[in-house]
């Protein structure tokens, strides 16, 4: 906690343990080094309470100052905003800035759809074109990005940035989610991608935030089975865009 701020002011997170858009906010303030109480909702229940939160009924928020701030991107780089004087989540550069960006905005378009089709995916047709496509999408990033001086994403690679945490918790869930349900994988032989996950999976601003593996695949077995009624898994089903 600043010098400056008071109780009143802490940093309030709303998330579900499950959910790996909460994640990433739960990764950012951590690596921030915020003060901050974490609260355990359950945002399919949409009580008038929960509403009040956030009238989207989605998690992550977080309640700043009495202000309120929902959708997981948009937290992290008001983490950055708010809290100057921590470390930052986004590389100084303008040109690694847009960079970390422009990842995000593959990660929404082209990564979660994908991942979100393999899972769901009823036919071994669409299976086979998901998993494919998501194959494909997660190599061009692989392909694509800085890596000058380590194993992240972010900037030039050698600190956890905004775009490792916005990736990290479907990083984290490839082996033991579409593994078990899908018997997917990423090839051996990807190295650039292995060693992100490995020093994704050890971060100590990641690692406090991973539920276990059993837990999480137990969690996503309706969306293997085509059961879940998710905003999310609504989107996937009607080929309408992620929430
Ligand atoms: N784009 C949002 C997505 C948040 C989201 O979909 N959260 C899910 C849990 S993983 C949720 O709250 N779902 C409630 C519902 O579908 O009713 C973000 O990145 O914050």
């Amino acid at each position: 906690m600043t010098s400056t701020s008071t109780e009143a002011d802490k940093l309030q997170l709303y998330q579900s343990w499950f959910c790996p858009f909460a994640q990433r906010a739960w990764i950012g303030v951590l690596e921030k080094g915020i003060d901050f109480d974490l609260h355990e909702v359950d945002p399919y229940n949409k009580s008038e309470e929960w509403l009040k939160i956030n009238p989207k009924g989605l998690v992550p928020v977080i309640i700043h100052k009495a202000k309120r701030i929902w959708e997981s991107g948009v937290i992290l780089e008001y983490l950055d905003d708010a809290y100057p004087d921590r470390p930052n989540l986004l590389p100084n550069d303008p040109f690694l800035r847009a960079q970390d960006r422009m990842w995000v905005d593959h990660t929404n378009k082209k990564i979660i759809p994908s991942y979100m089709q393999l899972l769901m995916g009823q036919t071994d047709e669409k299976r086979k074109e998901a998993a494919e496509k998501l194959l494909q999408e997660i190599r061009f990033i692989f392909d694509n990005a800085s890596f000058t001086k380590g194993p992240f994403l972010s900037g030039d690679g050698h600190k956890l940035g905004l775009i490792d945490i916005y990736l990290a918790p479907f990083g984290v869930r490839i082996k033991p989610v579409l593994g078990t349900h899908r018997h997917f994988e990423i090839p051996s032989n990807w190295s650039t991608f292995h060693k992100w996950v490995k020093a994704i999976k050890s971060h100590p601003s990641v690692q406090p935030t991973c539920a276990s593996d059993e837990k999480l695949i137990e969690h996503t077995r309706k969306y293997a089975e085509n059961t879940a009624q998710s905003e999310l898994a609504t989107a996937i089903r009607t080929g309408t865009a992620i929430p």
